[in-house]
């Protein structure tokens, strides 16, 4: 299987992050990417690939703050990571605030996704990896890997959020769409609710999300990812949740896994997403399932029978003494 891997995706290295009343380190460390190099073997650089791709998912006002937001940080006298701490909520009305600050509270949906020197940069680089891979299988590959960093499935059309900027696997499949392609299934096996991609493909029919994930009761991202969240629109009937309990081990995880593999068989998809999170491991520092090292492998077996061309892109995972093992069972396995 060929892996792509863009060295730009270094430079977003955030600092801290904002949870829980406090700061911590921050949880998507570049050396993850060294983790998964050492375990999978060559990879080929990405290819450029503009602007065009990214703005058929996410807006242009969206994609100018990303652009300037640590820059225009640093203009109004600060230092480090650009945090957001005002948000929207509550009579949102269309305003073109000037103020950073004010601008990434309308961008952002958590305090845990500071804005870098290099972030733009990087999740620009990660658009690129998984779209190179996608032109392996446009071009007849059965699967490609993309090692995507920072990830994307929390990033909405115009939000940041859950250390996404750019929602790569969104990005992807619109381009397959613009290529040719009519049915897109996403799967997304994070240990998170991927909301950004719920939240772009919700009113669609073109475009299927599954998503196994924790049960948004109890962990993040909370407001998204409850089983009665069905697609609305053209869309209804075109999403799928479903949560699982802390604490759940390969036995509970295969039976879900097993449900949206039918459901997905039943969409009847030319190609698929995977949105693959390494973060459902049981030694994982912010979750709380118990999977193995040894259950990445039959998960990647049972995905591959599918028998969907299928473009893998790297989304959560922060154990990282076993990331690297743990990616490699599961491409081993496909
Ligand atoms: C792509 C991805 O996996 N994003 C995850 C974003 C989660 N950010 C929320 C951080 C809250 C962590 N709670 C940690 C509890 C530690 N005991
Ligand atoms: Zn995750």
């Amino acid at each position: 299987m060929r892996c792509f891997w863009d060295e730009a995706q270094r430079a977003h290295a955030p600092a801290l992050e904002f949870f829980n009343g406090g700061l911590h380190p921050a949880a998507d460390r570049p050396d993850r990417a060294d983790a998964i190099l050492a375990a999978i073997g060559p990879t080929e650089a990405a290819s450029a690939h503009g602007m065009e791709p990214i703005l058929r998912v996410h807006g242009a006002d969206y994609c100018a703050f990303l652009e300037t937001a640590h820059a225009d940080w640093l203009a109004a006298g600060r230092a480090g990571d650009a945090f957001p701490y005002a948000f929207p909520i509550v009579g949102r009305r269309p305003l073109a605030l000037q103020r950073i600050d004010a601008r990434l509270g309308q961008y952002s949906f958590d305090t845990a996704t500071p804005i870098g020197p290099g972030t733009w940069t990087a999740t620009r680089a990660a658009a690129d990896t998984a779209l190179s891979a996608l032109d392996a299988l446009l071009g007849g590959d059965r699967a490609a890997f993309a090692l995507t960093r920072p990830p994307g499935h929390h990033a909405g059309a115009d939000y940041c959020g859950g250390y996404s900027y750019l929602n790569h696997a969104a990005i992807a499949a619109e381009a397959a769409l613009a290529a040719g392609r009519k049915r897109i299934a996403i799967l997304d096996v994070d240990y998170h609710h991927g909301n950004g991609t719920q939240d772009i493909f919700l009113e669609r029919r073109d475009v299927a999300y599954v998503s196994i994930h924790a049960d948004p009761m109890m962990d993040y991202p909370y407001f998204w990812g409850h089983a009665e969240e069905t697609g609305s629109g053209d869309g209804e009937g075109f999403n799928l949740n479903l949560p699982l309990p802390r604490g759940t081990d390969w036995t509970t995880y295969r039976a879900a896994l097993n449900q949206s593999l039918d459901w997905i068989a039943r969409f009847d998809a030319e190609l698929l997403v995977l949105s693959f999170g390494a973060d459902t491991y049981a030694g994982d520092p912010i979750s709380h399932f118990a999977l193995e090292t040894r259950d990445y492998r039959p998960m990647g077996r049972a995905i591959a029978a599918l028998g969907l061309p299928t473009l893998i892109v790297m989304e959560g995972g922060y154990a990282v003494d076993a990331l690297g093992a743990n990616v490699a069972g599961f491409l081993s396995g496909f």
